[in-house]
């Protein structure tokens, strides 16, 4: 089967959240700071576009940021914790659209789109998660698809901001020939001086070369992987560490209802289904939604949130039974796809939640 992986990643992550919540500084330059100790000095950790446009960028020493800078430009120190909370909230959204999530930074996350099979249906969930993203926390976001780590990668920066960019295995070669070598994953200033030592700009040069040329410069390892990007070749597999914040199972029913007693009956397979798995990884839920996509693809959902964890399948049936009734009650529509989900962990069961250095 061919592996499709997603690379997600942030616009100007921490600019983009500070406009978030305060939307004047929209179409102003702005600068995040990492203060250090002594006053007045710091880093750049980001800054939005408008700032790069004045060649502002990360890691740069907050006094020169500074005399780059023009007087609509507004500097402001990092605030973590906040961004963590928005961090959280994006990866959440991915999880749910997505079995295999691998995060590997505040802003970023790999994640497997070869079930479905195509690249067509890849597109589609991408579409869907940019979508969520943008409606439900008003953030912009970059992703790039491909058959590995490396490619989705290089995908993702492709058309960043607010990009959707795929490389399909007949546009590698042309795609990633012309990439200057210091966008391969692991290729930073010091690779990159190595290379140019040997004339090698674009990855195209590194074919000039063999293999053992590069284990030669870069040692085992790391100079036979970089020889293998040269060829767009990259096994690296998705390791998820994330885990599920809620669980859920969705059905299109064998026809479009508006009958209780039919649909009940396609709730009790979908809560069979998602019980079994709920018991096997010991979690236990406090929220309980009904999830009704209509005829006319609109999607509606109802929860009800208990304030001790529900216990056994048939309090959650009938927790789903009692939404469901809400619905009819409420809405005229006829159904045509039905999901159950649960979410809302209890803290002190299931996995432990992983902790990440950033
Ligand atoms: N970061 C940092 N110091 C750096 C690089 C990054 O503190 N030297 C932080 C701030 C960024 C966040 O990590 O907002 C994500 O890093 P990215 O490399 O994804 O950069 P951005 O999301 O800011 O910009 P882009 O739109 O290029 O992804
Ligand atoms: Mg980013
Ligand atoms: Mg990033």
């Amino acid at each position: 089967m061919q592996r499709i992986i997603g690379l997600i990643d942030l616009d100007y992550f921490y600019a983009q959240c500070e406009i978030l919540r305060k939307p004047q500084l929209r179409g102003k330059p702005v600068v995040i700071v990492m203060p250090s100790l002594r006053e007045n000095s710091g880093a750049i950790a980001t800054c939005n576009y408008e700032a790069r446009a004045l060649k502002i960028k990360s890691g740069m020493p907050l006094s020169l940021a500074r005399k780059l800078s023009n007087p609509e430009t507004v500097f402001i120190n990092v605030d973590k914790e906040y961004y963590l909370d928005i961090s959280k909230k994006v990866f959440e959204i991915v999880d749910f659209f997505c079995e295999k999530v691998e995060q590997v930074s505040v802003d970023e996350a790999y994640f497997d789109l070869s079930n479905p099979s195509g690249f067509e249906k890849a597109v589609e969930t991408c579409a869907k998660i940019k979508q969520r993203i943008k409606s439900e926390l008003g953030l912009t976001c970059s992703i790039g698809v491909s058959v590995n780590k490396l490619l989705a990668k290089m995908a993702s920066s492709a058309k960043k901001p607010d990009g959707l960019f795929v490389i399909k295995l007949g546009m590698v070669n042309d795609f990633l020939g012309k990439q200057k070598v210091g966008a391969l994953h692991g290729v930073g200033p010091k690779s990159e001086e190595i290379f140019s030592k040997h004339g090698v700009v674009v990855v195209n040069d590194i074919k000039k070369f063999s293999k053992s040329d590069l284990v030669l410069w870069f040692g085992e390892a790391i100079g036979s992987r970089f020889f293998d990007f040269a060829f767009g070749k990259d096994e690296r597999e998705i390791e998820p560490n994330r885990e599920k914040q809620q669980l859920s199972r969705m059905i299109t029913m064998k026809q479009d209802s508006r009958d209780e007693v039919f649909i009940k009956q396609n709730i009790d397979f979908l809560c069979g289904l998602l019980y079994k798995e709920i018991h096997a990884l010991k979690k236990r839920f406090k929220t309980v939604s009904l999830i009704v996509v209509t005829d006319k693809m609109d999607t509606l959902t109802k929860s009800r949130t208990k304030s001790e964890p529900v216990e056994s399948l048939n309090n959650l049936l009938i927790i789903e039974y009692e939404l469901l009734s809400d619905f009819l009650h409420e809405s005229q529509s006829v159904v045509r796809r039905i999901g159950v989900r649960v979410s809302n962990f209890d803290e002190d069961t299931g996995f432990q939640q992983k902790l990440f250095e950033f």
